[in-house]
């Protein structure tokens, strides 16, 4: 029987984990569905307010009196490659559950995200050695030393979009650095976390990995405005971005957020056009779309726009949607039904506003199970138009003609969101030109997605705040020290001596 069959037969029961120990089974669970068949494939137990307190409550005492924030970087180094090790002996296991409860292809989450998953353990164990403090000797009496230490108890909120792979990001920076957390996955798509809590439990002391599930109005929102925690680290939307900083306000805690986005991708006529086409559909469609840094507001310059944009429109037509666990799939369902419903109304609204349909805008008429969603493209005539504001978060994609460099660079910095900026060109100067006009955190000339982890991944504007990466998720997960020494007895103003 396959694992779908085994999971729609019996669904799994996911608890929480807590102290080591997996707790809470009562309650009326949450049911986790296949966005593929509508089945349900878990039986989710909410944590409520004291779930949550004990969660924080464990990660609390690990912190303050357990081994691990003064664990040798040797020790730490050990304990993170032994996690990467365990993710890519399950990989296989991973790969499949994640496609069967986010409806990712399943050629994604083999090929990308469980790796990266798992890549994320080994680079934050190579990377703790190699990031230094700083030490400064300008002033002859005093030397003063920068160093950075564990924040304490972080709170840990994942998407659904990329729930391994994005988390996986998270715990391994906060263990990394010191840090205890409560991790928190989205309601949609727990099942890879609490696998990866379960696969890596007997790894840590207990109370470091602790797990809470649940909605995020009941166990996010009871997480993030817990006196307890030290930090929240979130990836998700804008709006549920707000919720959590007005939560985190109150206690003056420090918010890492990485929201959404609406990059624009730029085409100029210069630009090798068979490749350029090639990455911009990858931008655009690959995770079914829902990814925060898609390039799928897509800006062609005029020159060579008729038949980029006819090109573009046929292999939008083209992409093989279906089945996420069959080989050959490019597009899966969507997440769930309001999500599909939301895409397609989009559509809807986009032809209200002046935009032509070029690809798709309608359900997909294969198969009457899953929130599938035809792969959508549209011409837009203005920048302004709620498909080109707003994040959409499914396969579709916008184009536009632009004429000049300047009024491209324009438009594509009118958005609320900076996330990242796509450039295709053949002349590198005129990347590196527009790389340092676009306001976004990251901007990528000439590819698709690449992400380097040595670099930070965050962004501009109500893209977020903060940067996931080496030294980005060191400030994230450490506070910095500063230590001055005094090299001998220095000489300052006596007080106190006369009268
Ligand atoms: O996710 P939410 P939603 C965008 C995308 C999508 C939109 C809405 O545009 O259409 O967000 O997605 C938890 N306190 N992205 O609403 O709400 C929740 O349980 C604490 C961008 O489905 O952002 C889940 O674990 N936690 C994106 C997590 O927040 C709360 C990835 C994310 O859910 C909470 C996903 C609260 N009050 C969606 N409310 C990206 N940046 O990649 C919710 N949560």
């Amino acid at each position: 029987m396959s694992l779908r069959e085994m999971l729609g037969k019996q669904p799994k029961s996911v608890t929480s984990h807590v102290g080591g120990r997996f707790v809470g089974a009562e309650g009326t669970p949450i049911e986790v569905v296949d966005p593929a068949q509508e089945a349900v494939i878990a039986l989710l137990h909410e944590a409520d307010g004291d779930e949550v307190d004990a969660a924080v409550a464990a990660a609390r005492s690990a912190f303050d009196t357990g081994p691990w924030r003064g664990a040798s970087i040797t020790e730490r180094q050990r304990v993170l490659m032994a996690i990467h090790d365990r993710i890519m002996d399950h990989a296989a296991e991973l790969a499949e559950l994640e496609t069967i409860n986010t409806g990712i292809p399943l050629t994604q989450t083999q090929g990308m995200h469980v790796p990266r998953a798992a890549h994320n353990f080994r680079f934050f164990a190579e990377t703790i050695n190699q990031l230094g403090g700083e030490a400064f000797t300008q002033e002859r009496d005093v030397l003063s030393l920068v160093t950075h230490e564990p924040v304490g108890v972080c709170a840990l909120i994942g998407p659904w979009n990329m729930p391994l792979g994005l988390t996986a990001m998270k715990i391994a920076g906060a263990l990394a650095f010191g840090n205890t957390c409560v991790v928190k996955p989205s309601e949609l798509t727990p099942l890879t976390v609490a696998r990866l809590v379960e696969l890596v439990a007997d790894l840590l002391p207990d109370g470091v990995l602790n797990l809470v599930n649940g909605r995020g109005q009941v166990t996010g929102a009871a997480l993030v405005s817990h006196p307890g925690i030290d930090m929240a680290s979130f990836t998700g939307g804008t709006e549920t971005g707000r919720a959590i900083l007005t939560a985190l306000a109150k206690g003056i805690k420090r918010p890492a957020m990485e929201l959404g986005g609406k990059s624009a991708s730029i085409v100029f006529s210069d630009a090798d056009l068979d490749y350029a086409l090639d990455g911009t559909l990858l931008g655009s469609f690959m995770n079914n779309g829902q990814m925060c840094l898609a390039g799928s507001r897509i800006f062609v310059q005029r020159p060579v726009a008729d038949a980029f944009i006819e090109r573009f429109a046929a292999r939008t037509r083209n992409l093989k949607v279906g089945d996420p666990l069959q080989r050959g799939t490019e597009i899966g369902p969507m997440i769930n039904r309001a999500q599909s419903e939301r895409m397609l109304r989009y559509a809807e609204t986009g032809a209200g506003e002046g935009a032509r349909l070029l690809a798709g805008g309608a359900p997909y008429p294969g198969g009457n199970r899953g929130f599938f969603a035809q792969p959508t493209a549209m011409l837009a005539p203005d920048n302004g138009l709620a498909i080109c504001q707003e994040e959409i978060f499914g396969p579709f994609a916008t184009l536009q003609v632009f004429d000049e460099e300047e009024e491209v660079i324009a438009k594509a910095n009118d958005s609320d969101f900076g996330l990242v900026g796509y450039v295709w060109t053949e002349a590198m100067e005129r990347g590196l030109r527009v790389s340092s006009a676009l306001r976004t955190g990251t901007v990528l000339v000439n590819t698709p997605i690449v992400r380097d982890l040595r670099t930070g991944f965050g962004g501009y504007k109500m893209s977020g705040l903060g940067r996931e990466g080496a030294k980005g998720s060191r400030a994230m997960f450490t506070e910095e020290k500063a230590t001055i020494i005094a090299r001998g007895k220095r000489t300052f103003p006596a007080m106190g001596v006369s009268g």
